[in-house]
């Protein structure tokens, strides 16, 4: 695990996205480039949708969707947007052979006049996105694998279903009161924040460690009566009424980057269980669970289904849910114990 003394700065140095990024590469001189390729381009991605999101609330002056703006443009909700964005800042690299969207239903190509190359990209555009009336947070989160199918061209669902351990690199942006890119390509995680006067994500939260135990508990309780009594129980031991643990704080935001990213930061688990409507879950695998349980677990967190390691799942679908347990490492391995009961 690297520490900021293994780096090329110090902790007061200013230190760009774009340069910690090759600093890293560095360190593997079997490394082609590539997947810095994709991170760099994922960080542009970032600062465009940013700029859309923080202009956000005006969307009812410029134009609503479906209807025209000022310009005579047809305006669209800011998750096509932003997944049009992402799209059209990744397909011509030349690094990546298909991509996948929680806004579009099959693979996304790469466009037949551009190189393929021999990474996926999975992503959620804009996650938690009904709360962009209210201004409340919301975030991007993306998923990098290596091809496994042969050749060079065109990748395909067999190279995007695998389990969440075979992540090459993981990240997620937030859109909060500042704009912050974390980001993991297996060697620690890493924070930087957007100055948006200058457009540049400078490092700001190097090798972050979310503590062993947490403080704060995210969760949407009103799904009670649909849960198991195991879940049950193990909420009970949450909030310290089994007398078994001091209570944790609840917050839940209801954007999951942005109650994940504040439980990272300050220690706490997210838990999304199954319940009796929904026996898997509301979250998806591939592009929501995978890449944070990634950068959890390089942070020193953990992260589970209920039942097992999360990125142990071997997926079958594109857009399959997951229930989901993340966090602090001692508070994941809680729920682990106390939901044996439900297998
Ligand atoms: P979305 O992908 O449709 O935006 O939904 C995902 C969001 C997460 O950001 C959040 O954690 C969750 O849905 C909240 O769901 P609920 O309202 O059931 O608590
Ligand atoms: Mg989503």
């Amino acid at each position: 695990m690297p520490h900021t003394s293994m780096l090329n700065h110090s902790d007061t140095s200013i230190v760009t996205i774009d340069r910690f990024i090759i600093e890293q590469e560095a360190k593997f001189p079997e490394a082609t480039g590539e997947l810095s390729g994709i991170l760099y381009d994922l960080a542009v991605a970032a600062k465009m949708i940013s700029s859309k999101v923080r202009r956000a609330g005006l969307i009812d002056i410029l134009g609503a969707a479906g209807s025209e703006n000022v310009q005579g443009e047809n305006q669209q909700k800011l998750d096509i947007i932003a997944n049009a964005i992402i799209t059209k800042a990744m397909d011509h690299g030349g690094r990546l052979c298909a991509m996948a969207s929680e806004e579009e239903e099959g693979i996304i190509p790469i466009p037949p006049q551009f190189k393929c190359g021999k990474y996926v990209l999975l992503f959620d555009p804009l996650d938690g996105s009904s709360n962009i009336d209210v201004n409340v947070p919301v975030g991007t989160i993306f998923s990098v694998l290596r091809r496994v199918t042969a050749g060079t061209g065109q990748g395909s669902k067999e190279d995007m279903l695998q389990p969440g351990l075979a992540q090459v690199a993981a990240g997620y942006v937030i859109y909060g009161s500042s704009t912050m890119m974390v980001y993991s390509a297996g060697h620690g995680a890493h924070g930087f924040t957007l100055d948006p006067s200058i457009g540049e994500f400078l490092l700001s939260h190097p090798n972050i460690r979310i503590p062993a135990v947490g403080k704060y508990l995210s969760v949407n309780d009103s799904y009670e009566r649909d849960w198991s009594e195991p879940v049950k129980a193990l909420m009970r031991r949450y909030r310290g009424l089994d007398g078994k643990r001091d209570p944790m704080n609840v917050r839940y935001v209801g954007s999951l980057v942005a109650d994940f990213h504040r439980n990272l930061l300050g220690g706490g688990v997210f838990v999304y269980p199954a319940n009796r409507k929904a026996p898997t879950g509301k979250l998806r695998l591939l592009y929501e669970c995978n890449p944070l349980a990634f950068i959890c677990e390089q942070a020193g967190g953990a992260a589970a289904d209920g039942k097992r390691r999360l990125m142990d799942v071997a997926p079958t679908e594109l857009h399959q849910r997951s229930p989901l347990y993340i966090g602090s490492r001692d508070d994941v391995e809680t729920a682990l114990r106390i939901l044996e009961d439900d297998r």
